[in-house]
């Protein structure tokens, strides 16, 4: 009896610790749909698809600065710390190609479908 409660136990806590790092490891490994994740000095997925009237959220997870630009100057985050944030709405249809100013051939572009 005491046996049986003890293996009940372990199991419950080999499943609980599957499952919630399971859950983690979806939270920490893929951007949502209207996000863009600046890693590795690279944008990712570096060609995003949404649709009209999204707002777009690039967050710098990398370990130094970057910069969101628009190529035909609609929107400029300016230098992105760390861990920092930038938002842009797209309220048109088209494709609107970006890219880094610090990093030379770092660029992205987003489709607005
Ligand atoms: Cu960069």
């Amino acid at each position: 009896m005491k046996a049986n409660i003890i293996a009940m136990v372990a199991i419950c806590v080999v499943v609980i610790s599957a499952y919630s790092g399971c859950t983690k490891d979806q939270a920490a490994n893929a951007p949502g749909p209207n996000e863009v994740w600046i890693k590795n000095t690279a944008f990712n997925p570096s060609e995003l698809h949404v649709p009209v009237n999204t707002t777009v959220k690039w967050t710098n997870m990398d370990n130094q600065q970057h910069t969101v630009t628009s190529d035909s100057g609609i929107w400029d985050s300016g230098i992105l710390d760390v861990n920092a944030a930038f938002t842009f709405q797209f309220n048109s249809k088209g494709t609107f190609p970006y890219q880094c100013l610090i990093h030379n051939g770092m660029a992205g572009k987003v489709i607005v479908e």
